[in-house]
């Protein structure tokens, strides 16, 4: 029988990769998207006149537009990756973020309780690995408390709680992802991979002069968005729900992934100055091609996240095909070719 899942958050980096596979497994897929004043999104471009695939409007902050959706379909598996995900974006738009990140996933629990379809449908929630935030053990896994830094962070926290909460209550099969940094080509421009490979690349055509970042020693674990939705899937398919990290256990500083990528492309960085906001990164040449610009510190940050996947290893079998470097190769091939 085909099975039929809802995809919140469809247009997103891990939306385009999760549409794909479950197209690809014979899923009928519903995405919900927002409506935006330009094209939709480029990520799922090549997928629009899928047969199996219908795209409906609706927001997170819209009550009615989920009721709606859930009212009219039966979905065997929903996975929830709708949000506000931008963490330094949630310090500008605190009440926003709380609304979508947060409310926005009790509100899709509380569709499937109240429509009477806890034993019907499954549920995966986008958690992550900001709840750890200002980390109190290393690394981090499944038992590690939380200390988020950010309103995102404390959203999300929300959203964790009241999936656990759903399943305990209502024995709904709901799963948290607690999912580490995962990046790739459709990352979005803002996030620092994304930034930093696109700005490294137009540095090395002459299309830009230099990148300005805040934090270069940020450490993070940084994997692939393909990688992390083959575990979401396999969150869904277990026989019951429970909660997961998704990480590679490699650590990874802001500092070393700008010197990646300007090796990838040939360029000899050479960092000058203490490090803090006057610090510069020169070319052979004596260009200043990194500056800092405090505008992309944030109020509180997170210093270092590096996740334990032991469990979702032992337990779904799921294993990273990716490294750090075979990631960040396919980013700036991407970059440098389109
Ligand atoms: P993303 O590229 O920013 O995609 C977010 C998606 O949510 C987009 O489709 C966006 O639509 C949609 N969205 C935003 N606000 C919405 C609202 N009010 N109502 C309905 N849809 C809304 O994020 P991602 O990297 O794919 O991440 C997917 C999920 O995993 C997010 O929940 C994120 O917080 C979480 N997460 C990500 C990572 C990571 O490293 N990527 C790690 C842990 C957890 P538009 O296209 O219209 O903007
Ligand atoms: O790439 P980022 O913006 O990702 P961040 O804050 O870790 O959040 C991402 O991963 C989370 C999982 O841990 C997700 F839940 C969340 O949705 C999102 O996908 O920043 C990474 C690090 C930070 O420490 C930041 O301070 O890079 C540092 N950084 C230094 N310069 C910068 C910049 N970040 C951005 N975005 N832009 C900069 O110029």
């Amino acid at each position: 029988m085909t099975k039929t899942a809802l995809i919140t958050g469809i247009t997103g980096q891990d939306g385009g990769y999760l549409a794909e596979l479950l197209l690809d497994k014979g899923y009928m897929v519903h995405g919900l998207q927002r409506r935006v004043s330009s094209e939709p999104s480029r990520r799922i471009a090549h997928l629009i006149n899928h047969p199996n695939l219908k795209l409906h409007y609706g927001d997170l902050s819209d009550t009615g537009s989920l009721m709606k959706l859930f009212d009219l379909h039966l979905f065997n598996e929903v996975y929830n990756l709708a949000a506000q995900s931008h963490v330094r974006v949630s310090f500008d738009m605190p009440e926003y973020t709380a609304e979508v990140d947060g409310i926005g996933v009790l509100k899709l629990l509380e569709c499937i309780r109240t429509l009477g379809m806890t034993e019907h449908t499954r549920f995966y929630q986008a958690s992550t690995s900001e709840l750890y935030g200002k980390v109190v053990e290393t690394p981090q896994s499944e038992t590690t408390p939380f200390y988020p830094r950010s309103p995102y962070g404390v959203a999300k926290q929300f959203g964790f709680w009241t999936v656990k909460n759903y399943r305990e209550s209502y024995g709904i099969h709901a799963s948290n992802g607690i999912l580490f940094n995962h990046e790739s080509p459709w990352r979005g421009s803002e996030f620092v991979t994304q930034k930093i490979v696109q700005g490294v690349v137009k540095i090395a055509k002459g299309e830009q002069s230099h990148i300005e970042l805040g934090n270069l020693d940020a450490e993070r674990d940084w994997g692939h968005a393909k990688d992390y939705v083959e575990g979401m899937y396999r969150m869904v398919q277990h026989d019951y729900g429970d909660d997961y990290v998704l990480a590679t256990g490699e650590l990874h500083s802001v500092r070393e992934l700008v010197e990646a990528c300007f090796d990838a492309v040939d360029i000899r960085l050479r960092w000058e100055g203490k490090p803090g906001p006057d610090e510069i990164g020169v070319d052979e040449n004596g260009n200043t091609i990194v500056k800092i610009n405090p505008d992309f510190y944030r109020p509180a940050e997170v210093d270092l996240l590096l996740g334990n996947p032991t469990k979702a290893k032992e337990v779904l079998g799921w294993k990273p095909q990716y490294t750090f470097v075979s990631m960040i190769e396919e980013m700036m091939q991407f970059a440098l070719t389109n």
